[in-house]
């Protein structure tokens, strides 16, 4: 596929958005990989990051606010053929979703997840998100957030994801190189994008934008992504940290772990049409 054929709605994000550069390097990856239109599956929850499918033309959902890990998940353990992507929002990942992405984590569902991080809730205009940090003024906090904000590298390697990288929306060459690692992985992979709101957050990724006096410092070569602690202390560093890929293991997925099980079941069920098999299971729970 062609970026051509691949855009579908043009994007409503605020000229400058940090999102642009996002769907801009997904419609380069599937270009890139060349994967049919029937294979991409582009799944969001409710936000400006998360209107992302839209502007796919492939199939996918704009879901429900913080709920579109679940969905996916299904999508994912239902269709092994095809490669989930999630996008959405910090409000979306680690407020009201916060509860999915832990447990999406753990399971290891084979699926990508792109957090387009702005430190804010943009499409709600302006209030505090769980990333926001101490001291910024919000709709919500008009004195500054009293808040201490998650810290998502953190909280996805200590809630089991097993692909954990972080890049920023001003350096295109690595979001893709993150992206087509995260995709290869088989396992749950997690991106954080930074990803600024040039409407409700101007300038909060400056400090990591060499163009804008900042510095972009990658993860060291000499860190070991299997390191669990190094890859926690990694995610400590104080803003604006390192970019790359912080931690990564292979560990079995839930998707295999359940094709095991589906092909064992299959053998007791053979000759049986499918309804049949469904009326064996209900008779069983009676
Ligand atoms: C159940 C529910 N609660 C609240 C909202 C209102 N709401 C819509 S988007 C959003 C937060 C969006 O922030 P984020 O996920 O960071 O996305 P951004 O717009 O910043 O990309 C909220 C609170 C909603 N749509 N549904
Ligand atoms: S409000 Fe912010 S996050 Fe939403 S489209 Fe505009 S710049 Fe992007
Ligand atoms: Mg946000």
């Amino acid at each position: 596929m062609t970026k051509k054929e691949i855009a579908a709605d043009h994007p409503t994000w605020c000229p400058g958005c940090g999102d642009f550069s996002v769907l801009a390097l997904y419609f380069k990856l599937i270009e890139k990989r060349k994967m049919w239109h029937e294979k991409i599956t582009t799944v969001a929850g409710i936000g400006c990051s998360s209107r992302f499918p839209y502007f796919v033309q492939a199939h996918g959902a704009h879901y429900i606010h913080g709920r579109a890990l679940p969905f996916a998940s299904g999508i994912s353990l239902s269709r092994p053929d095809l490669h989930v992507f999630v996008f959405g929002g910090d409000g979306d990942a680690f407020s009201i979703g916060g509860n999915h992405f832990n447990h999406t984590a753990r399971k290891n569902i084979k699926l990508t997840y792109c957090v387009m991080d702005n430190w804010v809730y943009g499409l709600t205009k302006k209030q505090t998100s769980p990333t926001s940090p101490l001291g910024f003024k919000s709709k919500t906090d008009q004195w500054g957030a009293v808040d201490y904000p998650i810290n998502p590298m953190k909280q996805a390697i200590s809630a089991g994801a097993t692909f954990v990288a972080r890049t920023t929306h001003t350096n295109p060459n690595h979001v893709l190189q993150m992206m087509e690692a995260a995709m290869d992985h088989d396992g749950f992979s997690f991106i954080e994008c930074l990803s600024e709101c040039v409407e409700f957050y101007e300038g909060a990724f400056d400090a990591s934008n060499p163009r804008k006096g900042g510095v972009f410092n990658e993860v060291p070569k000499t860190h070991d992504v299997t390191d669990e602690l190094a890859a926690y202390k990694l995610a400590g560093e104080p803003f604006p940290g390192s970019f790359g890929i912080f931690y990564k293991v292979n560990k079995p997925t839930k998707n295999a772990k359940e094709a095991e099980i589906n092909k064992s079941f299959q053998s007791k069920v053979t000759g049986l049409k499918d309804w049949q098999i469904l009326q064996k299971n209900f008779d069983r729970m009676k």
